[in-house]
Formats: C-alpha cells, sequence, structure tokens
C-alpha cells in the first residue's frame, strides 16, 4: 500500500512531539519537524520520487539520516523510531501536553520538577498550590489549566456544509483503503442538522483492527484521542471530533439506527421495542437472546410495526406514532425543485452578470429563476436606485428574448424600514413579477416592534414573500427577537409565503419554522439567495431543512410549474 506524504509528516511530527516530551535535544526534534514542512511540500509522493532514484537528502529540510528513515518509512509504512518513542513515552504526559496553556515543554518541566505524570498528579499540585511556585507557572496560567481540566473541549458546533467537505474527504480516505466493508456518516449529520457536534463514521470492515490506525494516519488529524479494535476517536486539525465505529454486517443497520439518533427517537424506539417484549441495541433487535433484525434499518422499523423513517425526522417529535400508522410525509426532495427563486448577479452584489446565472440555473435544469438583486439604498437615493431597477428588468427582457431554456423572472428584495414601510415606491413594485421583503436593519427593535414592523411589511399586496424574518447568522448575530407564530399566522391571513434559505449560514427560518409554516398552512420558497453560479448548489441544504420541518413537495412553491408559481405569488 503506497504512502502519503500526509503520514509520512504526521509521523515526523509525532515523533518530534514525542523527543520533546522526552527531553530529547530541541535541536533534534526541529529537524523532524522541519522535514515534516518539506515532505508535505513535496510536488510529488516521496515513493514516486524515490523510485525515479530523486537523492531526497539534496532536498532543502531533509539530511541524510531523514533521507535514509523517509526511504524505510516509504519502504515499511513503519517509522521504527517513532514507535520507540511510543512505546517509552508515557501516554499520560502526552495528554498532559496537549493541555492548553501547557504544551510539551512545560509538561517535561513539572514532570521532572514534581514528578507530575498523570493529569490526576496534575490536579493535586494546582490545589496544593505546588504548581504556581515554579518558575514561569503564574496564577493565570494555573487557573487556565484548571478551567482546561474541568471541559477538556469546549462545545463548538460545526456548520453543515464544513462538516461536510471534511467528512467527505475523510470518508474517501477510509474507503480508498477498503477492500469490502462500507463508511457512513451517521449522527446528527446523518440527520442534516444545520450544525453538527462531531462526526459520528460507521464501518463495516473485515480488518477491523486496521481501522483504527488508517484513521489515525490521516493527514488532517491533530490528536488522537482514542484508538481501540473497533472505535476509535480523533480530533481533526479544524476542531472537528470525529468518532469512528467498525461494526459487523450482521449488525450494521441496528449500529447505524444507534448512531444516527436522535437520542430521543432512539429512547422511543426502545421503549416500542419493550413494549413487544423485545430488546432493541445497537447490535440489533432480539427476542430474548435471538437477533430477529439487525442488518438493515428496514427490516427492523419493520419488526417493531414502523415505516422506514427519513433520517431528518429522527427527532421524537411525532414521527414514530405516524410511521406506526404508515402516515409518515412524503418529504420534499431535491429533484422536485423547479427553480430558484432568489439569486443576485453583478447588478447587485452578486459576482456573475445576470446571462451566466440565468444559463448556470438552466443547467441545474430549473425552468425558472428570479433574479431578486436588492434596493440599495445607501449612498444611491431613491431615484437613482428605482432607475437602475428599471435597467435591470430591460436586461431581464433582452435575456429572455434570446432563450427559451428557461424563464428568468424579475425581483427584488426590498428592505423593511423600521416602520415596516417597504424602501421602494409602490410604482415600481408593481412592475416586479416578485417582490422579497427582507428584515436587513434595526436587528435591535422591542420583540413587539419587530413583529408589528414584519406584519406592515407584509401589509403591503405586492409583497410575495418574506425573507430572512430572524436575521439570523449563525455565530456572528443573536436572532432578532420576533414573535415568529404571530409572523406565520399574518403571513397566512396575507397570502403571503415565507423564504427558508439554503445559505446555511443564515438559515432564519428554521426546521421548526418551516414546521409551523406547514401547520398553518403557509408555503414555504426554498432559495440560495446565490452571490454566485456555484451557490447555485446550496439548494440542496434548503431542501436538508425544508425535510427536516416536515415539508412535502405541495408545500414548497419552487416544486411547482411556472404558471402555478405566478398564481400562488400574485395576491
Ligand atoms: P451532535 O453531535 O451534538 O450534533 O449530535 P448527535 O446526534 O450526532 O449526537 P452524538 O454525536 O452525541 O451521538 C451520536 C448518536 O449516538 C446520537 O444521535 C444517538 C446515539 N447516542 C448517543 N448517546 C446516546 C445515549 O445515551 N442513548 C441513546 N439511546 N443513544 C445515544
Ligand atoms: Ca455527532
Ligand atoms: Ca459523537
Amino acid at each position: 500500500m503506497p504512502v502519503h506524504n500526509a503520514e509520512i509528516a504526521a509521523m515526523l511530527d509525532q515523533a518530534a512531539e514525542l523527543l520533546e516530551i522526552g527531553g530529547a535535544d530541541p535541536v533534534q526534534s526541529r529537524a523532524y519537524r522541519r522535514a515534516a514542512r518539506a515532505v508535505e511540500g513535496l510536488p510529488t509522493s516521496a515513493e514516486t520520487m524515490l523510485k525515479a532514484g530523486v537523492d531526497l537528502s539534496q532536498l532543502p529540510g531533509i539530511g541524510k539520516r531523514l533521507a535514509g528513515e523517509i526511504a524505510a518509512i516509504v519502504a515499511t509504512g513503519k517509522f521504527d523510531l517513532l514507535e520507540r518513542l511510543k512505546n517509552a513515552a508515557s501516554a499520560e504526559l502526552a495528554a498532559i501536553a496537549a493541555i492548553r496553556g501547557l504544551g510539551p515543554k512545560r509538561a517535561k518541566l513539572i514532570h521532572e520538577k514534581l514528578g507530575v505524570g498523570s493529569i490526576e498528579d496534575l490536579r493535586r499540585v494546582v490545589s496544593s498550590g505546588r504548581l504556581r511556585k515554579l518558575r514561569g507557572f503564574g496564577p493565570k496560567l494555573e487557573q487556565a489549566i484548571l478551567g482546561a481540566l474541568d471541559k477538556p473541549v469546549v462545545e463548538k458546533r460545526f456548520k453543515l456544509r464544513d462538516a461536510e467537505a471534511e467528512a467527505m474527504a475523510l470518508i474517501d480516505w477510509l474507503r480508498s483503503d477498503l477492500e469490502q466493508g462500507r463508511a457512513l456518516v451517521a449522527g446528527s449529520f446523518r440527520r442534516r442538522r444545520e450544525s453538527v457536534g462531531d462526526l459520528d463514521i460507521l464501518m463495516t470492515s473485515a480488518q477491523a483492527s486496521r481501522v483504527g490506525n488508517r484513521l489515525a494516519a490521516y493527514e488532517n488529524v491533530a490528536h488522537v484521542s482514542t484508538r481501540g479494535a473497533k472505535r476509535a476517536t480523533v480530533v481533526l486539525r479544524s476542531g472537528l471530533r470525529v468518532d469512528l465505529r467498525v461494526t459487523a454486517e450482521e449488525s450494521y443497520g441496528a449500529a447505524l439506527l444507534y448512531l444516527t439518533g436522535s437520542k430521543a427517537h432512539n429512547v422511543a424506539l426502545r421503549n416500542r421495542a419493550l413494549e413487544r417484549g423485545l430488546k432493541l441495541n445497537e447490535h440489533g433487535l432480539f427476542h430474548g437472546e435471538r437477533r430477529i433484525a439487525g442488518a438493515t434499518e428496514e427490516e427492523i422499523y419493520a419488526s417493531l410495526g414502523l415505516a422506514f423513517t427519513p433520517p431528518e425526522l429522527r427527532e421524537d417529535r411525532g414521527e414514530i406514532a405516524l410511521a406506526g400508522m404508515n402516515m409518515l410525509p412524503h418529504l420534499v426532495s431535491l429533484s422536485d425543485i423547479r427553480g430558484d427563486l432568489h439569486i443576485r448577479s453583478n447588478w447587485g452584489d452578486g459576482d456573475a452578470p445576470i446571462a451566466d446565472m440565468v444559463a448556470a440555473a438552466a443547467a441545474r435544469g430549473y425552468s425558472y429563476v428570479c433574479l431578486t438583486d436588492h434596493s440599495r439604498r445607501r449612498g444611491f437615493g431613491h431615484g437613482s436606485a428605482a432607475e437602475r431597477l428599471l435597467r435591470r428588468i430591460d436586461e431581464i427582457d433582452r435575456i429572455n428574448a434570446q432563450s427559451s431554456r428557461i424563464a428568468a423572472l424579475k425581483g427584488v428584495e426590498v428592505d423593511i424600514l423600521a416602520d415596516g414601510r417597504l424602501d421602494l415606491p409602490d410604482k415600481i413594485l408593481s412592475r416586479l413579477d416578485l417582490v422579497i421583503a427582507a428584515v436587513r436593519s434595526k436587528f435591535d427593535l422591542s420583540r413587539e416592534r419587530q413583529t408589528e414592523r414584519i406584519i406592515r411589511a407584509m401589509d403591503n399586496r405586492h409583497v410575495s414573500i418574506l425573507a430572512h424574518p430572524t436575521s439570523r447568522l449563525i455565530g456572528a448575530r443573536a436572532p432578532c427577537e420576533v414573535d415568529m407564530e404571530r409572523v406565520i399566522l399574518a403571513a397566512h391571513e396575507r397570502g403571503c409565503h415565507l423564504e427558508l434559505c439554503a445559505r446555511l449560514d443564515r438559515p432564519d427560518l428554521g426546521d421548526l419554522h418551516a414546521q409551523a409554516a406547514k401547520a398553518m398552512g403557509v408555503k414555504v420558497a426554498i432559495s440560495t439567495d446565490a452571490r454566485s453560479t456555484a451557490e447555485l448548489d446550496d439548494m440542496r441544504y434548503g431542501v436538508d431543512q425544508a425535510r427536516r420541518g416536515w415539508l412535502e413537495p405541495s408545500d414548497v412553491i419552487n416544486t411547482r410549474p411556472l404558471p402555478e408559481v405566478k398564481k400562488l405569488l400574485a395576491r
């Protein structure tokens, strides 16, 4: 099996770290780190270079001895020095070095001076006040260490999109080593939550013991927390944690069901099993000692008298009762989507000309798309913003005249002013196919005033869709306080629709709001608000959230053919 440069670099780095902890000459550990960077920077694999007869010691950062060691790694897949260091080093000491604020040098120092060889020792010397007496260890560092000991990992959630990029690359890496068997990401990732706490990967493999090592050798692994025969946990460089489990084929379905969750769904399923005199766990569904199901999720649901429940619904929000009556919603899927009703061009702050955006939408199989560059009041004044909008309308007419593959609609995303009026006059709005109203300023009004403001905007009969009602930017702006129930009810009374924005940095209509909208009979437009042709592909993230909100194709405006969409948009 070929050894990747990233694996070689990881081995060299690990050796450097252990050398440092073990108190070796710093020159030595630095040399390994330098070599690691050099290997990472190679234009092709070290293996290929060696085969071609390249002398690695001629490369900057790699001396004679290191060149020999790298050649040995390429030949055997193993790094002798690292193996020896690993055996010698105490794993506890490495864990101490990993504590934020400590690092290998200090870990070594407290080992030598205070005999600290474990996390428990460390806790003791901190509480007895011995640590702070050491040179360079003030009360501040002591506080930091105590904090780190109490909660080793801060809860940080990752956006689904970011987690997905990491997950796909990692799954490729794991799969490329599988002769047979499967690898899949379960957990909140599979349930398509808009953010995930960690990645839960399930694999089947004939060589279970090899899987953990494979994961540990992944180039983006920063830290290996545990590595056993059937499970391993690592932290990637981004801080994203990965929990890996290996299971046998016959319990794959049970393990997948368990690991997909949610926990609440699992508990409810287990109780349902108990009511039937059965036992459900991650190994299977059992009647006494006999396994009656386990290889697939389908057979487990069926054995419990339930319809297969899509992962997006597994939140214990009533889905189990409906699955028992075979009445689960038929969720909307990406292939149902016929157009995108909210995209931008370089007439606003998008990257691409209208023609390019329209062509890109056509290439995605859409039959319509709506250009909704927003009204830019700031710095322009009403006159020029309106004029510009009229010229944009002409441009869209020209593009429609040139091609009949796809219909380009004329729209605008208009700001809702603080008092609920709109930022463009009705005279202009009446010229458009679609007016989307959005809150883009004054997020700090009281809940009462904010709600009133939004409802007033929907009083305007030109407004067909309300977007960004809570203006939530994950990790940036706190959600603006709005009484969503009243907003949804008001939308219903006025024949207005709600937008579910597919851009996950701004899913202000969350899955629960989508579900509430459906319950009140308000339809939803799933839109990307794309600023570039590539962002049109974000549609699938919007569909994910719509599915989590139980939406069916009939609940979503842009699953319908254009004539129906036009009817829905006309109030
Ligand atoms: P996350 O990572 O916070 O976004 O959410 P999850 O749902 O991925 O949670 P995680 O990673 O802690 O656990 C993965 C799955 O494992 C979870 O969805 C259900 C299952 N699980 C974890 N702990 C328990 C438990 O105590 N009981 C049961 N029945 N299942 C559990
Ligand atoms: Ca998880
Ligand atoms: Ca987990």
